[in-house]
């Protein structure tokens, strides 16, 4: 009876308290809300101390993260900037619809960028930076898609005529065209980053963020405000690579990384996320990584509704609602829109009583209106220790009429002329009638006041944007004599490759003019390489320094993580370490510094791991190292199926501007890898390097006299027959050992004496003999030129048996130029776990298959007795029914 009475009264209490609370938090806000902030933060802290359990929210309610009592008035001439957006967003139609009516089905879209417009132009506007000071300005990620928007806007600036912007995606005529997405290697002096393959540009940014610390802790680079600005899509963030590294960006405390997630609700196909809704989704993950995450989802014009609904009822009613029927709202008319969003409701529909259909169809989202995304902006560009991302709430086709927000948007290259002529008369765009149905581009005069307001805004930005500009290099390559201990030999002591490469690398970081330029990469590997002394010598670079006591600091060469540390050890992430290679890459480019990176990692996991990766970096016109470790399918021993390559090798050769060595003895490494510092820094040459590095110990021979100029070219002598030679053996890599054991058990078990070359390049070899050949195509009447291939060789005539611990593939492409098919020895097929001898003897690359095959291969040739090639096979231990490794 008491407790009946009591808790009525209890409950009235606590619900008093509670108004009291609110009102005295509400005080708190209206005065700073970040003394809200930090008051929340306080009773949190307490509620866990007093045992209260705190529910942890990942999501905040359907509105934009900006209150509007809390924004800023726009800074700009609200007027001109919606007129120059105007003319932007016309002349990027224009370009990809008069493209496509001349030359149908040339592509190019125009809904990314009618989507994005106006979060790049308020950022082109107020926040984009070309320079700071004499310093390199923000680094800015594009939308691939969206690039006819930033022609448009370059056009304007006056950057291309008319007869480039017709050139969109017409880049083999006389005129230089305009690639179709951005590609630095199709306009160097335009585009920064290669960013249309989904999910690379993301993933790229957030370690270009963090090698800009990197340089900043290391002294190589003044700290400024600088920020990388990535544009991604919605749909993009299905990529495993967009999301993949955000830990990353918050962990290093990345508050020079802001990402723009163009939340246009589409895709290519239809809806990102028709059932639910991809701006939740994405904040939860991103809170849930520690970002600083800010929504634009409604624009002004919402306002007044929201400040009119005291109930609630109107945000309810979004959150009812998942981005199918947002994308279906878009896509019908106002009408629409009454009846069934606001209609749900009367008292909604009382809210909206005033407004006419064509007002609702209006109501702007977040990402279309520049006081929205320029507070949003200034919000993340002023936010400390954290990096940021912006969900921007967009239309696909924005201003598209019957295209917007339909599942076939993507795809949507051209107008109907009707729907061009209603874009000019709406906007106001001087383009007559029949000229606008042909995509006719407009600029208005330099001296017109909208062209005149941008080109000041840009001006008092620093310039133009995007821009790539290179600097002259400075850098002179050390000597090769500066690498005698390399080109010396091991004195007989066992070592391999990589223990010789690394022990190079320590001596580059030495160097005075160079070795701060030196950029080690590893993804977990460092022990795998040897390089714990580098680790003790530079240092593993840690932004925040070594916190603690490392477990073996009184060891020689113990574990040192340091702020200005020289080696970037990436933890297991193969694409990571690409990226940040990428970034170290380009530098050159980027922050006027030439960087040069040795990226270090299993071979396995390279090419066919993080292939894309390697083309956008050959696209960026990357520079550096990749050094493909453990290499070769039969000297990896042990790990099996996963872990043998016998392939990147292949796939190096297919990027044209990787150039790759795979190298048998130390000095042969010490020449490439003094070659390419030549190459690429001091000639300039926008190429990169990929070497194979073996993990198999021999002594390791000095440089014989001469061999430098062949081991660039691809091959060269390396052990002449003692009589005259009646076959010629090529090795690769560790097998070359194998090349030299078969030349020593043929010429004493069946007096057949062989030359043995090292060859340390076929794609080198391939591609000389290819340009030769083109050449001597296209100049029937010229004296034919020889490939470096034949003139390397003389006039042998023998049968070649070539070996190497890649597949076959890479000898046979030689073929063409040779005078009989040469017999290729190598690794097709499955990895298998043994050691190193079954291994050979399985894939038939150890000295007695490559003896085996000599004595074939002479036998076929009528130079030795079939018989006796039989018996010797017998011999030699050759299984001659064995199954065949390529199928095994
Ligand atoms: C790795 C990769 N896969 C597929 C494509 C093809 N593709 C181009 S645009 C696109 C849809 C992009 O959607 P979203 O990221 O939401 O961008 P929006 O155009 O909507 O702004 C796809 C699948 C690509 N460019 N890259
Ligand atoms: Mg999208």
């Amino acid at each position: 009876m008491t407790t009946k009475v009591e808790t009525p009264i209890a409950a009235q209490d606590f619900a008093e308290e509670m108004s009291e609370w609110i009102e005295a938090f509400d005080d708190v806000v209206a005065g700073d809300w970040k003394h809200g902030a930090e008051l929340l933060k306080s009773l949190r802290q307490r509620a866990n101390e007093a045992g209260v359990p705190v529910p942890s929210e990942m999501t905040t309610p359907y509105r934009n993260t900006i209150p509007k009592h809390d924004e800023v008035p726009y800074p700009g001439d609200r007027k001109l900037e919606k007129r120059v957006e105007a003319l932007l967003r016309w002349n990027a139609m224009a370009m990809v619809h008069g493209q496509n009516k001349k030359d149908a089905g040339i592509g190019g879209h125009i809904s990314t960028y009618s989507s994005l417009a106006t979060l790049l132009e308020v950022g082109f506007n107020h926040f984009f930076h070309a320079k700071y000071g004499d310093e390199p300005g923000d680094f800015i990620y594009f939308q691939g898609h969206a690039s006819p928007g930033v022609y448009a806007r370059a056009y304007l600036e006056g950057r291309f005529d008319d007869d480039r912007l017709k050139n969109f995606r017409h880049e083999l005529r006389a005129t230089p065209g305009l690639s179709s997405y951005p590609h630095p290697w199709l306009m160097p002096d335009f585009w920064n980053f290669p960013t249309v393959s989904m999910g690379i540009g993301p993933l790229n940014a957030i370690y270009q963020a963090r090698f800009m610390r990197y340089l900043e802790h290391r002294g190589l680079l003044k700290p400024t405000e600088r920020k990388v600005w990535a544009f991604l899509g919605d749909g993009e963030t299905d990529e495993v690579d967009s999301l993949g590294a955000i830990g990353v960006a918050s962990r290093e405390k990345l508050d020079n990384l802001i990402f723009v997630v163009n939340c246009n609700l589409q895709r290519l196909d239809g809806p990102v996320r028709g059932n639910k809704r991809i701006i939740d989704e994405l904040e939860g993950v991103f809170r849930g990584a520690g970002w600083n995450v800010i929504k634009v989802i409604w624009g002004s014009d919402w306002d007044a509704l929201f400040e009119r609904d005291h109930t609630g009822l109107l945000l309810r009613r979004m959150e009812e609602c998942v981005d199918g029927d947002f994308q279906t709202f878009k896509a019908k008319d106002g009408a629409f829109l009454r009846a069934h969003f606001f209609g749900k409701y009367p008292e909604l529909l009382e809210l909206v009583k005033d407004y006419s259909d064509e007002e609702l169809l209006r109501l702007h989202r977040g990402g279309h209106d520049p006081v929205k995304i320029y507070n949003a902006y200034k919000r993340a560009v002023e936010h400390k220790g954290r990096p940021t991302v912006i969900l921007a709430k967009t239309v696909k086709g924005y201003g598209m009429g019957t295209s917007q927000s339909r599942n076939a948007t993507h795809n949507e290259k051209k107008l109907t002329d009707d729907g061009l002529t209603a874009f000019v008369k709406q906007f106001d765009i001087p383009v007559p009638e029949e000229a606008a149905a042909h995509g006719t581009p407009y600029r208005p005069a330099p001296d017109s006041p909208e062209i005149t307001y941008l080109q000041a805004r840009r001006k008092e930005l620093g310039g133009y944007l995007p821009v790539r500009k290179v600097p002259e290099l400075d850098i002179k390559a050390p000597s090769l004599e500066t690498f005698k201990e390399w080109t010396a030999g091991s004195k007989g002591r066992a070592v391999s490759t990589t223990m010789g490469f690394v022990s190079i690398l320590r001596h580059l970081m030495k160097d005075p003019k160079i070795g701060k330029l030196i950029v080690p990469i590893v993804p977990d590997e460092g022990r795998t390489f040897g390089l714990e002394s580098a680790i003790k010598q530079v240092g593993i670079y840690a932004p925040e320094g070594q916190k603690y006591q490392p477990h073996d600091a009184d060891m020689l060469l113990s574990y040192r993580e340091e702020q200005d540390g020289q080696i970037l050890e990436e933890g297991i992430t193969e694409a990571g370490s690409m990226a940040s290679f990428t970034a170290a890459g380009t530098a050159y480019a980027n922050y006027k510094v030439p960087m040069i990176p040795f990226y270090m990692y299993y071979s396995m996991f390279g090419f066919q791991r993080i292939g894309d990766m390697v083309w956008a970096f050959a696209d960026s016109r990357g520079k550096g190292f990749l050094m493909g470790g453990t290499a070769g399918r039969t000297t990896m021993l042990g790990e099996g199926l996963q872990h043998q390559d016998g392939h990147s090798f292949v796939l190096s050769s297919t990027v044209p501007t990787c150039v790759s060595y795979d190298p048998a003895y130390v000095y042969e490494l010490a020449v490439v890898v003094q070659d390419g510092v030549r190459r690429m820094y001091e000639k300039g040459e926008d190429i990169f390097y990929y070497i194979t590095m073996y993990n198999e110990d021999y002594a390791m021979p000095a440089m014989p006299e001469g061999a430098a100029e062949g081991i660039l070219r691809g091959m060269y002598k390396l052990k002449a027959a003692n009589g005259e030679p009646v076959v010629t053996l090529f090795g690769s890599g560790t097998i070359l050992n194998e090349a030299l054991r078969a030349q020593a058990i043929l010429a004493a078990k069946y007096s057949v004496e062989a030359d043995v070359w090292s060859v340390t390049s076929y794609t080198a070899l391939r591609r000389d003999a290819l340009a030769v050949e083109r050449w001597n195509r296209l100049h029937p009447a010229e004296k034919e030129r020889v490939p470096y291939l034949l003139t390397a060789l003389g006039g042998f005539k023998g049968p070649i048996v070539a070996a190497s611990d890649y597949m076959k593939t890479l000898p046979d492409a030689l073929s063409p130029w040779l005078p009989s098919r040469l017999v290729a020895l190598g690794t097709d097929g499955f990895g298998r776990s043994d050691n190193r001898e079954h291994l050979r003897r399985h894939f038939e690359v150890n000295a007695e298959s490559i003896a085996g095959a000599t004595l074939s291969k002479l036998a076929r040739e009528g130079k030795f007795k079939a018989k006796d090639a039989e018996k010797a096979l017998a011999e030699l231990g050759l299984n001659v029914e064995a199954r065949d490794p390529a199928r095994a």
